[in-house]
């Protein structure tokens, strides 16, 4: 998709015009893909732009350099401020945030440990990653013959730069195939997740969602979809699902920052159908959550001002 510029953006403690946040090509990053990085939303609120869950993103994004061993030089509070900051500054209503941790200019080589970190933290504003038609029918997802990477190989906890070509790999095999997104399965042969979301099924009024040892990262959207159904009283389980489960499943959905809460319509053209009412539900208070609308997830709307 493309990036619509916003005016600034935070490098190392400084506010840089949007043209001028530059890095070398020697940078160590670019060569290794080794980085650390998140995807964070702000929406608009009554009170405000608020960032949702702003606070376990920067947890995560420290979880996943300390699996790298990359050593971030700021405090976590030091980091939800500089993006509370830069949401501020750039007077967006609502935006996507991606704060980026990279070895920087100065050393190349495999051994990261003397690189230089860096962190540069960025907003745009960014509409429904999978398209706004598909937040009510829904996406088409082919079940990729690329695998999530095995954990003792790339480990799926970090959201770590690289990790991402094995997600690039399977989206381009989706998109050169004619579908929307598609979905990974684990060496194990179980559903793990899609190639940047997590993915859940409806059976039998339960919903079900892969757990990390399939490979899925821990989303932050995932975790708010458990509470929302758990809140709502619908059965939410973390378990292994078979690629047949997904054919036969009542509903289906993937979840993630980028793409919100988006319905499956159909997985390797077998059809699952419209929105379904649990689908329907758990959307439709994940999106009154995130613009502030409901008292008990209030601690999700970290404001700006
Ligand atoms: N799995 C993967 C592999 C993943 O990248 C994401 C987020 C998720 C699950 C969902 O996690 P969460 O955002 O915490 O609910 N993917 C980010 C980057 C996507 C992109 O295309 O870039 C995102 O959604 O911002």
């Amino acid at each position: 998709m493309p990036i619509e510029p916003s005016e600034k953006i935070w490098m190392d403690g400084e506010l840089v015009d949007w043209a001028d946040a530059k890095v070398h090509v020697l940078t160590h990053t670019l060569h290794y893909g080794n980085g650390v990085f998140e995807g964070i939303r702000a929406y608009e609120t009554a009170g405000g732009p608020a960032v949702f869950r702003l606070t376990p993103h920067i947890q995560r994004l420290f979880d996943s350099a300390k699996i790298l061993a990359i050593d971030i030089p700021y405090t976590l509070d030091e980091l939800v401020d500089a993006t509370k900051e830069v949401v501020r500054v750039n007077g967006l209503p609502s935006c996507y945030i991606r704060p980026l941790a990279y070895l920087g200019y100065g050393e190349m080589g495999l051994n990261p440990l003397p690189c230089q970190v860096n962190v540069s933290i960025a907003c745009w504003p960014w509409g429904a990653y999978l398209g706004e038609e598909s937040l009510r029918t829904g996406v088409h997802m082919m079940v990729s013959s690329w695998q999530r990477h095995d954990p003792n190989a790339m480990p799926p906890a970090a959201k770590g730069v690289g990790m991402y070509i094995n997600s690039q790999m399977a989206k381009v095999q989706a998109v050169k195939a004619g579908y929307d997104e598609a979905i990974l399965l684990s060496p194990q042969g179980f559903v793990s997740e899609c190639t940047g979301e997590n993915i859940f099924i409806v059976k039998n009024g339960r919903i079900v969602t892969p757990p990390v040892s399939a490979g899925a990262l821990e989303g932050i959207t995932q975790s708010a979809v458990h509470r929302i159904a758990e809140d709502m009283g619908i059965p939410y389980e973390t378990g292994n699902i078979l690629r047949s489960d997904l054919y036969t499943a009542d509903e289906a959905f993937l979840s993630g920052t980028a793409a919100e809460v988006v319905p499956i319509q159909s997985v390797d053209d077998r059809v699952i159908g419209d929105r379904g009412p649990i689908t329907t539900k758990v959307q439709e208070t994940f999106f009154a959550a995130v613009k502030g609308e409901v008292e008990a997830y209030s601690e999700w709307n970290e404001y700006v001002t």
